[in-house]
Parts: structure tokens; C-alpha cells; sequence
């Protein structure tokens, strides 16, 4: 089955500044991470990055019909900033029924206020943060529901 990782703003610099807040790891070393995972979990990932809200939401429509057909299981989703702004994208992950788990690489809730409210979590199936790029991992497992 197919797992969309999608990526949101700013996610293409990981690694390239603000090391204390998001590690060294780049997105390229997400994407090997994430393949590693899904290959050990019997499944297939499809990584994709936009800086611009339509984008993911046109992602999320397409992998919203391949869920319908059978075809993929979900996605993995770090909106980024989004996370904290993007009515536009709770109502796109409500109106496909896609199971997301949505995932910060940083504790949001350790930052500042504006980074605590979150449009994506109340229709995300689970939410993994603080954990670094690890937690892209979980969050397959997760999604999986092989929490081994
Ligand atoms: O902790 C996370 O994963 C975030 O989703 C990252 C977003 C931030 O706005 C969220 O509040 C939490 C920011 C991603 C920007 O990543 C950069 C990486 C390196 C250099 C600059 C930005």
C-alpha cells in the first residue's frame, strides 16, 4: 500500500540552518529514513515537499481517492507553520477522510505560544512531536499500527 509523507514550508532548509531547533538531518535524509521504514513495514512512500498551502492540498485530494480505491493507507504530514494557520488544510484532511499522523520534528508545545494551537490535530488519527526526525518513524508505525 502506498504512504504519503508530505512536507510543508520551509522543510526543504532542514538541515541547512537553526541546527539546535531541527537537528542536521536534511529532507533528503527524512525521505531515506521514511523508505527504510515503510520497506521494514511491508509498504511503499511517496515523499513530497511544497512551500505552498494548494499544493499539499491537491496531494492530500489525490491521495484522498487512491485511500478510496484501496490503493494507499495514509500520510504522514509535518504542515510546518501551516500546522498553526491552515483551516483550509483541517478541512482538506476532513473532507477526504484520510487518516493522517500529523508530525513535528520539534516540541511545539517547549516554543513559543503561537506554536501551541494546532487547526491539523483534531483530525489527525495521532499527532508525534519532540522526538527529531525519528519521529517520522513513529509516526509510520503509527499509521501502520504496528507499534512494535
Ligand atoms: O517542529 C516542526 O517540525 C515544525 O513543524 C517545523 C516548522 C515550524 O513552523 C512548526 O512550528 C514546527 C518550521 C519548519 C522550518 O524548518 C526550517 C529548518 C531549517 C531552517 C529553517 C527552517
Amino acid at each position: 500500500m502506498k504512504i504519503l509523507v508530505l512536507n510543508g514550508p520551509n522543510l526543504n532548509l532542514l538541515g541547512s540552518r537553526e541546527p539546535a531547533q531541527y537537528g542536521h538531518a536534511t529532507l533528503a535524509d527524512v525521505q531515506h529514513l521514511c523508505e527504510r521504514t515503510a520497506t521494514e513495514l511491508g509498504h511503499e512512500v511517496e515523499c513530497f515537499q511544497s512551500n505552498h498551502e494548494g499544493e499539499l492540498i491537491d496531494k492530500l485530494h489525490e491521495y484522498g481517492r487512491l485511500f478510496r480505491d484501496g490503493l494507499a493507507l495514509g500520510v504522514v504530514f509535518n504542515p510546518g507553520a501551516f500546522t498553526h494557520t491552515s483551516v483550509a488544510l483541517h478541512d482538506a484532511i476532513k473532507g477526504t477522510g484520510l487518516p493522517v499522523v500529523e508530525i513535528h520534528i520539534s516540541n511545539v508545545h517547549a516554543r513559543e505560544a503561537f506554536r501551541h494551537h494546532s487547526y491539523v490535530s483534531p483530525v489527525a488519527k495521532g499527532v508525534v512531536l519532540g522526538f527529531g526526525i525519528q519521529g517520522y518513524a513513529l509516526a509510520l508505525h503509527g499509521l501502520v499500527g504496528d507499534m512494535s
